[in-house]
């Protein structure tokens, strides 16, 4: 089974197109192709797709003329809704997902509950305004948006470091590995919870 989707998203502040895969077949190159007219976006959104194994085309026409903030939140709702919808019933994945990356001097860690129960905590210190053209505020905001749109619990720290980029992007990779870990599939065909059903 092809764990796919794509997903739609115009309003009268962005119009975005998303295709999501969540594994790479041996043999097949992985395909990432990340356009939101928000460099360090890209650079994000490039980076949590290679280092999860994802295949991810996510194009975005926002309204950069007024700032980022429309763009940033939108493109993490879309890949949010992509997510949840390629993850289908959530049945025989491990559900779990938890991974530190570092980034030089920067220490970031990822926990992942694909859970249905949609949360985010995050504890990301940036001490400038802004990385490349992206707003540092906007980085939470985006993994909030991302969380909430796919259901699931989501914490994202940053251990140390003072670099701004090394911190966003050891936070991105961080997630990359957390998310990885939680797709991964056991084999069964059972939905991990003692409720029965995640997909909700
Ligand atoms: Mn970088």
């Amino acid at each position: 089974m092809v764990r796919q989707a794509s997903v739609e998203r115009k309003t009268g502040e962005t119009a975005i197109a998303v295709t999501l895969n969540l594994d790479v077949a041996p043999g097949e190159k992985q395909a990432i192709n990340v356009s939101t007219g928000v460099g360090f976006l890209d650079h994000m959104l490039t980076a949590l797709s290679k280092h999860g194994g994802l295949q991810l085309d996510l194009q975005c026409k926002g309204d950069l003329e007024i700032d980022d903030h429309h763009t940033v939140e939108d493109c993490g709702i879309a890949l949010g809704e992509a997510f949840k919808k390629a993850l289908g019933e959530r049945r025989g994945i491990k559900r779990y997902g938890y991974a530190y990356a570092p980034l030089d001097e920067a220490l970031s860690r990822a926990v992942i509950d694909i859970s249905s129960r949609p949360y985010f905590v995050g504890h990301l210190p940036f001490t400038r305004e802004k990385i490349g053209d992206l707003s540092t505020e906007m980085i939470s905001h985006f993994l909030e948006s991302f969380a909430f749109a796919s259901g699931v619990t989501l914490h994202v720290d940053s251990i140390r470091g003072t670099n701004n980029h090394h911190i966003a992007e050891a936070s991105f990779k961080a997630l990359a590995l957390a998310i990885r870990m939680a797709i991964t599939e056991t084999g069964s065909n059972d939905v991990p919870s003692t409720k029965g059903v995640l997909a909700i």
